[in-house]
Formats: structure tokens, C-alpha cells, sequence
């Protein structure tokens, strides 16, 4: 399998986030992606290339304008400030308030444009975030292009980021643009699966009105677990989109026979839905020594989700998001991808 990766999304390291109430190292950071590369090569999976840069325009295709120019310009406005430590918002806007109108101070922006408190912006943010949507975009256009499938091993990742709000460690939603592209290139119907250990509220959220986009998520119940706010049941599509959209919520503890039931009925209505081409958002904090999840996969499981994936004979974009146990996040991702090509 091709796997699109560059030294770029390494630039972004955020210092702390804030976890239980203390400020801690950042659980996302680049020793993920350096370990997936690692694991890539002793497998010797295929080839590793470099992206190629799209521009703003495609990231422009599913994210507000002021929101990407924010995350262009944030750094920027906060050294002007002459903090040159991560930025970080302290306040949020809430019901009632007003969010018609932008503040125009640097922590007023960043309380508008951010969800939480756990995704610090550094230095290298844009530049990182934008090569990590530029992944998905290489990876995506090698599909459209004939490949059965391809690998954006990207960092940040991007499913929490919604159409103008960033945050759950996500800056630009690269699985979302690459959907996007994949429509703007031919593409009749998209599903996107999002098997990531939370729910993909940045994804549902673009493409909640849309019958031409089709998400089905799996993940850790918003009822006890981020983000809190989205990826019920009930959430079905709105307009056009109604019946499109499918959330799988599953309590804390989850196993392998429950979770990869869940996966069955998603996999069911992916092929029901007939698409042009699967995009997958490939978390693998589904496993059971995640520090910051609570089901219980463990690493002899990921080859049978690339299997079942591979049964829905669709060219399939694989997009990284989240995974926490660094030590064994390269070989679980892995396993997926050999699974899907065996
Ligand atoms: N106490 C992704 O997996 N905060 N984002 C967790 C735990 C947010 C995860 C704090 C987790 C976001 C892409
Ligand atoms: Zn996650």
C-alpha cells in the first residue's frame, strides 16, 4: 500500500494540554507518526512519498475562510502579544451568548474559533496541519487516480475539527477535505467511517445535511466520553441528508465482539449505500492499553478490521487520527493496513 507522509507534521508539538484538571504533556505529539513510519518500513508495506501542496482552496471547500485564516494568522497575533509559549484558550462562548461577532482580540479570537482546552497552537501548527491535510489530499487524488488504496500517515489529526472550530487535538479536518476532493473529482458517493475510539463530530458536522457524503462513526458513548456534545443515536442527518448519517455509541469497556458487531452494521449500510470510495478516519484508540480510552481491542484484532474493510471491494483513502499508546500505535495501525491487503 502507498503511504503519503512528510517531515512537516512533525512541526507541530504542543508542550501541555489540560487533562483532569492539570496541565500535562500532550498526548499527540510527533513520536506517533515517527513510530507508524518506523513500523512501515520493518513491514516494508510499500512505497513512502512525500504530498504534494493543494493550497488553501481544497481546505476552503469544507472549512469557513476566517476560521483557515485564523489558524494561518493565530501564531502570529499571539507572539505580537509577546507570549512565545503555546496559545491556549481560557474562556469559551456559551448558550445565549452572542457568536454573530468575531472579537477582535487574539484570546477572544481563539475563545470563538477553539472547543477546548487540550489543543494548544504552536510555531509550527499551520505548517503542520497543513501537511498533514496535504497527506490525505496525495493519498486521496493516488485513489481517485486507480490505486485500490492508499495510507495519509498524517498528524494532526483532523475528525473533531468541525467547518469553523478546531480542537480533540485537530486543526483542519484532513479526512473531510479529502472527501470533499474525491467529490470534486468525480466521485458520485463518499462514505466515510470513522473508527476512531471518539466520535467524529467535525466530520458529522460538515457533511450532516449532505445525502452525497455518507459518515458512519463507531465510538465511546458522548454520554461519558469527548466530545461530550455530539455522536448520539439520534443523529440521523438533516435536509437532504437525512438517513446519511449513522453513530454507533458504545459504552466504556467495549470488546472486540461488541465493537466489531457495531463495525458489521456500519459495514452493511456502507455497502447498501454503494459508494465511489471509502475514506476511513483510522484511530486505533480503540486499543485496550490507550491511555486516554477506556475499550479494550487489542493488536490481533486490527488485521481483521483492514479484512472486513477489504470485503466491501471499494478503493479505499486510510487517514490517520488518533492512538495514544505510542509504543504499539505503529504496529496497530499496521496490522489494519496488512489486514486489508492480505
Ligand atoms: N482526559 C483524537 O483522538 N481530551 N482526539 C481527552 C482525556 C480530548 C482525542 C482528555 C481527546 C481528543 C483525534
Ligand atoms: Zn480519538
Amino acid at each position: 500500500m502507498l503511504t503519503v507522509y512528510s517531515e512537516d507534521c512533525r512541526l507541530h508539538h504542543g508542550r501541555a494540554e489540560l487533562n483532569e484538571g492539570q496541565l500535562v504533556p500532550c498526548f499527540e505529539n510527533p513520536s506517533r507518526t515517527d513510530i507508524v513510519l518506523d513500523r512501515l518500513k520493518a513491514v516494508d508495506l510499500g512505497e513512502i512519498v512525500a504530498p504534494r501542496d493543494f493550497g488553501v482552496v481544497p481546505l476552503k471547500r469544507v472549512h469557513d475562510a476566517g476560521f483557515v485564516d485564523f489558524l494561518a494568522e493565530c501564531w502570529d497575533l499571539w507572539t505580537a502579544q509577546g507570549r512565545d509559549w503555546d496559545a491556549i484558550p481560557f474562556t469559551f462562548g456559551k448558550r445565549g451568548m452572542r457568536d454573530d461577532r468575531i472579537p477582535k482580540d487574539i484570546d477572544g479570537r481563539i475563545a470563538y474559533y477553539a472547543m477546548d482546552a487540550g489543543t494548544p497552537l504552536t510555531a509550527g501548527t499551520w505548517k503542520a496541519a497543513t501537511a498533514s491535510a496535504n497527506c490525505a489530499l496525495t493519498a486521496a487524488e493516488q485513489v481517485a487516480g486507480g490505486l485500490k488504496s492508499a495510507f495519509a500517515a498524517c498528524r494532526p489529526p483532523g475528525h473533531h475539527a468541525s467547518i469553523d472550530y478546531y480542537g480533540g487535538y485537530c486543526f483542519l479536518n484532513n479526512a473531510a477535505i479529502a472527501a470533499q476532493a474525491l467529490r470534486d473529482n468525480g466521485a458520485q458517493r463518499v462514505s466515510l467511517l470513522d473508527v476512531d475510539y471518539h466520535h467524529g463530530n467535525g466530520t458529522q458536522s460538515i457533511f450532516y445535511d449532505r445525502a452525497d457524503v455518507q459518515f458512519l462513526s463507531l465510538h465511546a458513548d458522548p454520554e461519558v466520553e469527548y466530545p461530550y456534545f455530539l455522536g448520539h443515536a439520534d443523529e440521523t442527518g438533516s435536509g437532504a441528508g437525512e438517513g446519511f448519517n449513522h453513530n454507533f455509541p458504545l459504552p466504556w469497556g467495549t470488546d472486540w465482539e461488541r465493537w466489531s458487531a457495531a463495525l458489521e452494521d456500519a459495514c452493511r449500510r456502507i455497502q447498501g449505500y454503494r459508494p465511489d470510495v471509502l475514506v476511513v478516519s483510522l484511530g486505533l484508540d480503540t486499543f485496550e492499553q490507550d491511555p486516554i480510552s477506556k475499550f479494550t481491542l487489542s493488536s490481533d484484532r486490527y488485521p481483521l478490521v483492514g479484512a472486513r474493510l477489504a470485503a466491501l471491494k471499494v478503493p479505499t483513502v486510510f487517514v490517520l487520527e488518533g492512538g495514544y499508546a505510542v509504543d504499539d500505535l505503529g504496529v496497530n495501525a499496521v496490522n489494519v493496513l496488512t489486514g486489508f491487503e492480505d
